[in-house]
């Protein structure tokens, strides 16, 4: 992605995930924005059919969809949206990336979801290597995805591979050494 896509990629971010309202938008109740009043709400930052479709191919992570002229983002909201995702079978380890100074909270109360809708997790330690390293020194803890699923926990696939569940108790989760 060149920096136009990428500056791009974070506005539809911060307009599809957090605040359409920064431009008058409003997104229906699974998320998704017209995209013809996405380019005429877009007034300070430039929005084309062309660019959009460019971004959502392009996207290095596959942040968003287009269908029947809407777009919307694949996960990452903290507004509340349902994105209509269902419940399917983890596999038997999940990972979780953070940041070494919010160890000590995460160890006395799990994962929680803070500003997002659901915790995220990655299926690969690569992958949660890169989200744990935009906040600080890495950890990786390793989440028991088998045990929490056998116990009726709820988790759901984004259509971009991302893992999202409600919250990780202590009991599931374990430092990566
Ligand atoms: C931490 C990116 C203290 C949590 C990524 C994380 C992801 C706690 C931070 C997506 C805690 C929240 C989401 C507790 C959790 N005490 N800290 N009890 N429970 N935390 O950004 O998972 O590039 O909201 O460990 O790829 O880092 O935007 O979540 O460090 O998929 O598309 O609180 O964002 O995607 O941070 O990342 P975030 P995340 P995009």
């Amino acid at each position: 992605m060149n920096n136009k896509l990428k500056t791009t990629s974070k506005f539809l971010s911060l307009i599809l995930r957090h605040q359409p309202e920064k431009i008058g938008l409003e997104l229906d109740s699974n998320g998704w924005a017209e995209i013809n009043e996405l380019i005429e709400k877009s007034t300070k930052v430039k929005l084309t059919q062309e660019l959009i479709e460019e971004v959502v191919v392009k996207d290095n992570k596959q942040r968003f969809i287009i269908k029947d002229g809407k777009i919307r983002a694949n996960q990452g909201h903290s507004i509340n949206i349902d994105l209509e995702l269902e419940a399917v079978e983890p596999p038997d380890i999940l990972y979780h990336g953070t940041a070494t100074r919010f160890l000590e909270s995460i160890m006395k109360e799990g994962l929680t979801k803070q500003s997002r809708q659901h915790v995220h997790l990655s299926k690969d330690i690569e992958t949660a290597t890169m989200v744990g390293k935009r906040h600080g020194k890495v950890v990786i803890l390793e989440v028991d995805a088998k045990k929490m699923f056998e116990e009726g926990y709820v988790f759901y696939l984004s259509e971009n591979g991302v893992w999202l569940t409600d919250r990780v108790g202590v009991e599931f989760l374990r430092e990566k050494l």
